[in-house]
């Protein structure tokens, strides 16, 4: 018997009982999220208002939250699916394939196509990821890593921002020239850092090299994974060119991402990339507490021109891989989603995105809205909406010009869905990859050994998957 057929089998258990009960107008939704507990006054105090303003649309609903224990959220919840406990709406962070191949997990396009907010609010890419996966509904923009920089640095270099792959490598090559952070010694300051792999730099270097998408077609017309290409190959080399120049972190491996932090607030490093338009706000907050008396502002970098092309590097599609889903089970789908579609609305994003009058921001009498210091620690606890707009500008000019450019520059990836029998060489090719990159940029391995990169990559499982890919792909 499966999960959904013994959980159906006591759900028209429990609806008998019920039947005895007499009928109320207010529908009981419960609702499981990460970012939602009873114990924290600012989620109940939104529940509540979400409450309120559905009633006054004619729709009364007892929003509950269900909490969940500590540690791992995917976890907890997991442990809770299984038990037979399925809230009508359910945040996933991991985990929900298995429940949507249980049959549990509501297709959420049909309800998507009833409900005028939730369809305007959606960006390009989730549209492209119910396409594939009618699941989960995740809100938010992609994300895009795009770099920064001190607009006062910037000036004191006398330089344009650049728009080429040639002038980052300038750029990179005058901030380690220079003597910016100002301790007396010139050529101690990197021209860029990051942490963990080179994934940031990718975002906006792959494009400019020709990395168009995970599987690209070779020379022979045949689908290769995008790491053993030419493409790749030059790019890397660029990385690479840069760690050996001093203009890149050689350390960027073991920092982690306050470490990459630090070493743009303390002038260690010229440029740092942010990966998301709030964090870019983040960045210039945290740079001004470094510096007090200074008024600091952040420039936002442009995607470069390279042999290749230019643009942000493609937005995988294949599925969200968290967000929101409406339980097929749940007696009351209809309210269930009309929660969902309303924190969609204009009015729910108020909500969700500005927190309330008198706390996170203040009106005047003409209506104008004044954001509190409050707002710092406020966050969207559903959505951010494509669509909705803030009625006083949020974003600094650089966070805004990065939202503006994901907007534009987004590109569907061609990436898919593994099947379960991949998963060992999905994870050993990655393994492989970044190794072997990680080789290159700290110079211990040579570019001219790219073809036994590819070798080992291929060896690793990247055969077997390109054989398969090539069943998938058109
Ligand atoms: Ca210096």
């Amino acid at each position: 018997m499966t999960l959904k057929k013994l959980l159906l089998a006591t759900t028209a258990f429990a609806l008998l009982g019920a039947m005895a009960a007499p009928a109320m107008a207010q529908t009981a939704i419960r609702l499981a999220s990460k970012d939602l507990l009873t114990t924290n006054p600012e989620d109940v105090k939104e529940i509540e208002a979400i409450e309120a303003a559905l009633k006054a649309q004619g729709t009364d609903v007892d929003l509950q939250i269900v909490d969940l224990p500590g540690g791992s959220y995917a976890d907890a919840l997991s442990v809770m699916l299984l038990s037979g406990d399925i809230p009508d709406i359910i945040y996933f962070q991991g985990g929900d394939q298995k429940m949507a191949e249980q049959g549990i997990l509501e297709d959420l396009n049909p309800w998507i196509e009833k409900y005028p907010n939730l369809k305007a609010a959606l960006w390009p890419h989730n549209v492209e990821r119910l396409k594939n996966y009618p699941y989960l509904l995740y809100i938010y923009p992609p994300r895009a890593p795009q770099p920064v920089i001190r607009q006062d640095w910037l000036d004191q270099l006398g330089m344009a921002p650049p728009t080429t792959v040639e002038e980052y490598e300038a750029l990179f090559k005058a901030i380690h020239d220079a003597d910016l952070d100002g301790d007396g010694t010139p050529g101690n300051t990197l021209g860029l850092t990051g942490f963990g792999t080179t994934a940031e730099l990718d975002s906006i270097f792959n494009q400019a090299f020709g990395v168009t998408a995970t599987w690209m077609k070779n020379a022979d017309g045949a689908w290769v994974n995008s790491r053993v290409t030419d493409a790749e190959k030059a790019k890397i080399e660029f990385y690479a060119r840069l760690a050996s120049e001093g203009l890149y972190d050689k350390e960027y491996v073991t920092n982690t991402f306050d470490v990459k932090e630090d070493k743009f607030y303390t002038g260690k490093a010229g440029v740092i990339f942010g990966s998301s338009p709030e964090v870019i706000d983040i960045y210039g907050g945290k740079m001004n507490q470094a510096h007090p008396g200074e008024d600091i502002t952040l420039a936002l970098l442009p995607l470069p021109k390279g042999p290749g092309g230019q643009g942000l590097a493609a937005v995988d599609v294949s599925k969200e891989s968290r967000g929101f889903a409406i339980s097929s089970l749940s007696e009351h789908k209809d309210e269930a989603v009309k929660v969902l579609d309303f924190m969609a609305s204009k009015e729910g994003q108020d909500i969700d995105r500005m927190g309330f009058e008198g706390t996170q921001y203040t009106k005047d009498a003409s209506g104008a809205v004044t954001f509190t210091d409050q707002i710092s620690t406020w966050y969207a606890r559903f959505f951010n909406a494509a669509n909705w707009t803030p009625p006083t500008q949020q974003l600094s000019p650089a966070a805004q010009q990065m939202l503006d450019t994901i907007k534009t520059g987004f590109k569907p990836d061609n990436a898919f869905v593994w099947p379960a029998e991949y998963a060992v060489d999905v994870d050993a090719t990655e393994q492989v990859y970044r190794s072997w990159v990680a080789k290159f940029m700290t110079g211990e391995a040579s570019i001219d050994q790219w073809d036994q990169f590819v070798s080992e990559y291929n060896a690793a499982g990247g055969s077997r998957m390109a054989e398969y890919a090539a069943t998938v792909l058109q």
